[in-house]
C-alpha cells in the first residue's frame, strides 16, 4: 500500500491539492515506469475558486512547471517562474483523465461548463480523454460488497450514462474504479479495475505520442507529386558558345546608316527593365555593372522615372551600335505610372533623353523635351515587353495599356518581342541552374500565357535571368542574355533596313 499523493479525508468544497505535481512510479531500483501522473487542484463551482480552466489548458500544453502553486484568482502567465515557455513533447499532457465520483450528486452546471471548456481545448489539441468513475463501492450495496459487481449495478450504469451525456465523453471511455482508501491490504479485484484503467490511459497516451511523432516527421509520400519538369527541353539552346555570340556583337554593323539600333523596354513596375540593361552591359563588359539604377524595394510605383538612353562601351573609343532606352514602369489604374501616349511618343522618337515622365499629363508638343522632327535614329527600332515570371497574372488595366502600345507599335511596324525575367524564381530547378529553363513546365506555361495575353508569337518570347544579387558573371546567365540581345538587334536591324 502506498500514499505518495497527499489525499484529504475531509469532505469540503475546497480543493485539498494546491500544486501541480508530477508523480512517478518506481519499477525497481532506480527505475521508473515510463508514465507519470499529474495531480492538480480540483474544479470548483463559481469563478475564483478551484483550478482555473486556463491554467488547466496551459498544463495540457506543457506550460506548467512541476510544483506550480495554483492561484484560483489569477492564471499562470508567460514570465511567471512557474511558466515553462520552452516546453517539449515530454512536458505536454498525453492523456487527459476526468475523475468523477459515482457517489457525487449531479455535477454542478458551473463545473460542467468548466469541464467542457477544458474538453474542447483538449480535443483541439487532439489529446485523448477518458473518465474514471471513482467511489464505485459507495454507489450501491452490491458494489460495496464486491467490486466485481461493478458492471451489474443499474445505479452505476445510470451514473456512467449520465456522465457520458453531460460531459460528452463516449461510454467506452468511461471506466469505473475503486481507489484504495481505508484498506490496509491490496485487493486483486480492486487492482484489476485500477490496472484496467491504467492500461487504457497508457495505451491512449502511447497512441497520441505516436500520432504527434508521425505528424512531426515528414512522411515519404507514396506517389510522387506530378512532375513539373520535362525530360527533354522544349527549345534547343546552346550553352558554352558565348564567345561566338560576343564575337557576333563585336562585328555587328547596322545595315543602314542609322547610328545605333534603339531598343525600348516597356512593362509593368519592378519586372526587371533596368536590371536587363545592367545585365546586357555586364555581359558586354565582362564584369558586373550597375549603370541603370534598379530598385530592390517591392513597391507598386515605378522606381525609374526618366526616359534614359544607355549605350554600351565596345572599346576605348567606340560604343556598340545599339542603345537601350529605359522608361518608367506601367502601373495599375489611371494616372499612375507611365502613360501609354508617352510610350507611343517615344516609339516615334519625340521624347528627349532625360525627360521626366508625369503620370498626370503627357509630353506635349510645346515642351522643351519634345523632339518635333525626330530623325530615324531617334525612333525606336525594337520594342521589348518585359514581364516577370515571378509575377501573378497581369492586372487587366496594365494589360490594356500594353495592348494599346502594341497596337500602335504594330501600326508603325516596329518589331516586338517579349522578355520573361525572374526565371530563377519559378522553380527550384531554374533557381539552381538556369540551364533548366526549357525543361520547366511552369515556365513554359508562363511564357505561353505571356504570349497569348499580348498576342506575341512564342518564338518572340525569350526567358532571361537578370543579374540581381550576383557579384560574378555566370556563363549560362550570359548565354540567355546574349541570345535575347541577338534577337533584339537582329529584329532592329531588319526594321531599319525598311526605313
Ligand atoms: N531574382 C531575380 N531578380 C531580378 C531579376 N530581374 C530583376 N530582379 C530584381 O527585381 C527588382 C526590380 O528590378 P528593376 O530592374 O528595378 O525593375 P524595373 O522594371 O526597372 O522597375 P521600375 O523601374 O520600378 O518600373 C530588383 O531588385 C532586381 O534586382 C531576375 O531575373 N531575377
Ligand atoms: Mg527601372
Amino acid at each position: 500500500m502506498t500514499n505518495d499523493a497527499l489525499t484529504s479525508s475531509i469532505t469540503s468544497d475546497g480543493s485539498f491539492t494546491r500544486k501541480y505535481q508530477t508523480y512517478k512510479f518506481k519499477k525497481g531500483k532506480g527505475k521508473f515506469y515510463p508514465f507519470v501522473f499529474n495531480d492538480i487542484m480540483g474544479l470548483e463551482d463559481r469563478d475564483g475558486k478551484g483550478v482555473r480552466t486556463d491554467d488547466l489548458i496551459l498544463a495540457l500544453k506543457g506550460h506548467m512547471k512541476d510544483g506550480y502553486q495554483f492561484n484560483p484568482s489569477s492564471s499562470l502567465s508567460d514570465g511567471d517562474s512557474g511558466y515553462n515557455s520552452s516546453q517539449s513533447i515530454n512536458d505536454r499532457v498525453h492523456v487527459l483523465v476526468y475523475v468523477h465520483s459515482a457517489n457525487a450528486p449531479q455535477i454542478n452546471p458551473d463545473v460542467v461548463k468548466k469541464m467542457k471548456e477544458v474538453r474542447e481545448a483538449a480535443s483541439d489539441l487532439g489529446i485523448p480523454q477518458l473518465v474514471i468513475l471513482t467511489h464505485i463501492d459507495e454507489a450501491c450495496g452490491e458494489t460495496q460488497q464486491n467490486v466485481n459487481n461493478v458492471y451489474m449495478s443499474k445505479h452505476l450504469k445510470k451514473k456512467i450514462d449520465d456522465f457520458s451525456y453531460t460531459v460528452g465523453v463516449p461510454l467506452n471511455c468511461i471506466v469505473p474504479v475503486k481507489n484504495y482508501c481505508d484498506e490496509i491490504e491490496i485487493n486483486p479485484d480492486v487492482d484489476a479495475l485500477i490496472l484496467n484503467a491504467l492500461k487504457l490511459m497508457i495505451d491512449f497516451g502511447d497512441d497520441y505520442i505516436e500520432k504527434i511523432n508521425r505528424l512531426m516527421t515528414p512522411q515519404p509520400s507514396s506517389s510522387p507529386p506530378p512532375s513539373s519538369f520535362l525530360k527533354t527541353p522544349w527549345r534547343e539552346i546552346y550553352y558554352g558558345k558565348n564567345q561566338e555570340l560576343e564575337e557576333y556583337m563585336k562585328n555587328f554593323q547596322p545595315q543602314s546608316e542609322v547610328k545605333a539600333i534603339r531598343v525600348l523596354l516597356c512593362g509593368p513596375v519592378g519586372v526587371g527593365k533596368s536590371s536587363l540593361i545592367n545585365s546586357v552591359n555586364s555581359v558586354l563588359q565582362g564584369r558586373i555593372t550597375n549603370r541603370a539604377p534598379a530598385s530592390n524595394t517591392t513597391s507598386d510605383q515605378s522606381f525609374t522615372k526618366k526616359y534614359k538612353t544607355y549605350n554600351f562601351k565596345k572599346d576605348r573609343e567606340n560604343n556598340y551600335p545599339f542603345v537601350f532606352n529605359d522608361i518608367m514602369g506601367l502601373e495599375d489604374g489611371d494616372e499612375r505610372g507611365i502613360r501609354t501616349d508617352d510610350i507611343i511618343l517615344a516609339l516615334k522618337g519625340h521624347v528627349m533623353d532625360g525627360y521626366k515622365f508625369k503620370s498626370s499629363s503627357s509630353l506635349s508638343a510645346d515642351d522643351p523635351d519634345y523632339i518635333s522632327s525626330p530623325s530615324i535614329s531617334d525612333r525606336v527600332h525594337v520594342l521589348v515587353y518585359v514581364y516577370s515570371a515571378d509575377s501573378p497574372q497581369m492586372k487587366p488595366s496594365v494589360l490594356q495599356k500594353m495592348k494599346e502600345v502594341r497596337e500602335e507599335a504594330s501600326d508603325l511596324e516596329i518589331p516586338q518581342l517579349g522578355i520573361l525575367s525572374h526565371i530563377d524564381k519559378v522553380c527550384s530547378e531554374t533557381e539552381s541552374d538556369v540551364k533548366n529553363v526549357y525543361m520547366s513546365k511552369d515556365l513554359n506555361e508562363k511564357m505561353n500565357d505571356f504570349s497569348s495575353s499580348l498576342g506575341i508569337p512564342m518564338n518572340c518570347i525569350l526567358p532571361v535571368k537578370n543579374y540581381s544579387h550576383e557579384t560574378q558573371l555566370n556563363p549560362d546567365i550570359g548565354t540567355l542574355i546574349l541570345n535575347a540581345l541577338k534577337m533584339m538587334i537582329d529584329f532592329g536591324d531588319d526594321y531599319i533596313d525598311t526605313l
